[in-house]
């Protein structure tokens, strides 16, 4: 993209409604605009990291064996009626009629209009294990909506939902989600771990949110340390296989959230081991067993010929929190530092003579090398300013190429990550930026 023709409106002051890093960066960056409270509105920029996050979240799931579909936003009150979820609910729920006063809803999750799917199509024990998963906007008239899109009342959630026909199966398609969660927060450079939780008005009596740590974070969590040296991404993964050794690896050791914390049991782990900090939930995984098939009838021919209630769990992950949680992990005093797997661009080329034909004709040939990944700051503007915006939009690679380098054939190549430098030749500019 050229920055001359782009729709990126920064803003230069902080703005004072935004009480946190990643909810002031994504502002002055121009990724997201607020239309009304906990509602935004996603602007180029923002639109792509959403992009990234979504399709690794994708990959990640498709790998473990869930399929992709797509429900609707809005949902009838009967199906929610059919679970008991309907006025348990309570003002969370955005509550609508159409014009032949039939009472709708704007869905907050999925586990009534899913199971209600899937009873339509499974007859027999042969139609499970099935996990069937979407990426799709919900609606929680949330209390207190705040800090941008870490906390909104509109917000994009991947969720997850799996059938099986015992309580072994279920619990081997918890582990899958598990597992594909654990490797999809380390594709984009998150440490989240997986912590006892507290199961809401999803219920059930397992479940694990997924919690990064950071300093902003709403939920108090307490974590033996060695959970945080743990490399999902080293070692490949059988899905099919047994995946309890990973599992087993962070259940053994203690994780909690403030609501599940057990002083006992905290004070068994050694001090030196022990973290206690704040964090945000990117992700909760929940097995519920048959409590909305079983509400719902939804019960299949089992091996033996007797029908058989399948075992649920639902699982999600918050899609565009995660772009909020991705910030507050990783940002400086200038700005973002975008993990590469989710930058808006991979590389920013500052032309800082506009119309030296020396300095156009190799900034030219480095946005062309990088594009579509690449955003090509060809404005009028002075160094410091692209240098200012670079930084605060946390490319992940600058080129920044000026006339005496350029006639020399020369650029400068910055990492955002370390600040680090070097003056390289076209030619091995591109070849570090593609090799790494
Ligand atoms: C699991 C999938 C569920 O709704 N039903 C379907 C289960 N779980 S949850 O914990 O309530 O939400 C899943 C994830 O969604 C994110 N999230 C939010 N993100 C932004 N704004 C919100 N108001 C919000 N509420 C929930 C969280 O990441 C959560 O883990």
């Amino acid at each position: 993209m050229r920055l001359s023709r782009a729709f990126l409106p920064t803003l230069k002051e902080t703005p004072a409604e935004a009480q946190i890093a990643s909810h002031r960066l994504m502002l002055r960056a121009g990724m997201v605009r607020q239309t009304s409270a906990g509602i935004y509105a996603w602007l180029p920029l923002g639109w792509r990291v959403l992009q990234k996050v979504e399709q690794i979240v994708r990959e990640e799931q498709d790998a473990a064996g869930a399929q992709e579909i797509l429900m609707p936003t809005i949902q009838t009150a009967d199906l929610w009626r059919q679970s008991g979820r309907y006025d348990a609910y309570g003002p969370e729920m955005l509550r609508l009629k159409d014009r032949h006063e039939r009472e709708m809803l704007f869905g907050p999750t999925n586990e009534e209009m899913v199971t209600d799917l899937f009873k339509g199509y499974a007859k027999s024990y042969r139609d499970l294990p099935r996990n069937l998963y979407h990426i799709q906007w919900k609606f929680r008239d949330e209390v207190r909506p705040r800090f941008g899109v870490m906390r909104g009342r509109e917000f994009l959630m991947k969720d997850a939902y799996s059938f099986d026909l015992d309580c072994t199966g279920a619990q081997k398609s918890y582990r899958q989600m598990f597992v594909a969660y654990l490797r999809t927060f380390a594709r984009m450079g998150l440490k989240a771990i997986p912590m006892q939780a507290d199961t809401g008005p999803i219920g059930g009596n397992l479940s694990h949110e997924f919690i990064i740590l950071a300093e902003t974070g709403e939920s108090q969590v307490y974590l033996h340390k060695d959970l945080l040296e743990f490399d999902v991404l080293s070692r490949p993964v059988d899905y099919d296989g047994d995946l309890s050794p990973i599992v087993d690896f962070w259940t053994s050791r203690y994780a909690a959230t403030d609501e599940k914390h057990d002083e006992a049991a905290w004070a068994q782990v050694p001090g030196e081991s022990q973290v206690s900090a704040r964090g945000i939930e990117v992700g909760h995984i929940f097995y519920f067993g048959t409590k909305y098939s079983a509400a719902m009838g939804l019960s299949v021919n089992g091996p033996e010929g007797k029908p058989v209630v399948p075992e649920m769990g639902s699982y999600g992950i918050g899609v565009s929190r995660l772009v909020g949680a991705i910030i507050e992990a990783n940002h400086d005093e200038a700005g973002i530092r975008w993990p590469d797997a989710v930058a808006p661009f991979k590389v920013a080329v500052l032309n800082l003579k506009k119309g030296d034909s020396a300095t156009d004709a190799l900034s030219e040939r480095l946005y062309a090398a990088f594009a579509p990944d690449a955003i090509y700051d060809d404005r009028e503007d002075r160094a410091g300013v692209k240098f200012a915006d670079a930084d605060l939009m946390g490319y992940p690679w600058q080129v920044v190429i000026g006339p005496r380098g350029a006639a020399a054939g020369k650029v400068e190549l910055k990492r955002r990550a370390t600040g680090e430098r070097e003056e390289l030749s076209v030619e091995d500019a591109i070849t570090r930026i593609k090799g790494a």
